[in-house]
């Protein structure tokens, strides 16, 4: 089966569908299935249209998607644990009739999914992992993660939620598979783009030689980044025309291929250009002045 690995779609829903549209016709051939990198939502115009696109296609197998920052972020903002901003186009989400089973969906989502691709296995995150983490401790930290986001009780899914990393190991690691930019030598990470003596979370990770790759987003800013073991899909879709163009990603490794991470890739890209300049329009509809990255 051909594994199909769509980057950041943030509320994308005309380029998803172009995306989808082109990549069904180049896996005419046989089945596939679409790994989305998370941030479903937000700074887009349809985010409530993408997730009722992607979630029959989780629900029937044909796709699997790992919670992202911004779909987070919904789910706090249920939980009163924040107040959406006036930038947050997902508002649509908690504004829907249907919220509640929203919420419970994206709650329910997994912070990591790991698998097999021709010879060699992998993880797919949002933002990152820490730089020692093996495969096996990388899913044992996800699961405890996952039962905690989806506790019956949604006063303890709030009181995870509004713990200090500090305090929780498991809230640290929420965080950092969802934010994470940047770490230090000393183990400490940050979510914002690295500067010296941080180096980017990827770079730490590259010098361990493990045995498995990673497919990850949240890096608009970073770009495409096609590195032995690592693929890095967040290609800016919303933030088109904020310095370079968007494009929505995605990549369809060479299923044949012993490591279909080397470099160079004998895989496939396929990449929809933003339509239009959302994030730009978006900032004057609300009256804020563009920036630039
Ligand atoms: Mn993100």
């Amino acid at each position: 089966m051909q594994a199909v690995f769509v980057g950041d779609v943030q509320g994308c829903g005309l380029e998803l569908e172009r995306l989808l549209r082109r990549v069904r016709a180049a896996c005419a051939e046989g089945e596939s299935r679409l790994y989305l990198v998370g941030d479903l939502v937000n700074r887009g115009p349809d985010s409530l249209e993408v997730l009722r696109a992607v979630r029959p296609l989780v629900d029937s197998d044909a796709a699997r998607v790992v919670l992202g920052n911004h779909d987070l972020a919904l789910v706090e903002a249920h939980l009163g644990l924040r107040a959406p901003g006036p930038r947050d186009t997902s508002r649509q989400v908690l504004e829907a009739p249907d919220a509640d089973e929203w919420i419970h969906w994206l709650r329910g989502l997994p912070v990591a999914e790991t698998g097999v691709l021709g010879g060699r296995a992998f993880a797919m995150v949002h933002a990152a992992v820490a730089p020692e983490w093996t495969l096996p401790e990388l899913e044992e930290r996800a699961r405890a993660v996952e039962k905690r986001l989806r506790a019956e009780d949604p006063d303890r899914v709030r009181s995870f939620l509004a713990a200090s990393p500090q305090d929780d190991e498991d809230r640290d690691v929420l965080a950092r598979l969802l934010r994470c930019r940047g770490v230090t030598a000393d183990g400490r990470w940050s979510a914002r783009e690295p500067e010296t003596p941080q180096d980017a979370w990827h770079a730490r990770w590259a010098k361990r030689a493990h045995d498995y790759g990673v497919v990850y987003g949240h890096w608009a800013m970073q770009g495409l980044h096609l590195a032995p073991g690592l693929r890095g899909l967040d290609t800016g879709c919303v933030h088109h025309g904020r310095g370079h163009d968007g494009y929505l990603t995605a990549w369809l490794p060479d299923m044949s291929a012993d490591d279909p991470f080397a470099i160079p890739d004998a895989g496939e890209l396929v990449q929809v250009r933003a339509e239009r300049a959302y994030y730009a329009e978006l900032l004057e509809k609300i009256g804020e002045a563009v920036d630039s990255p």
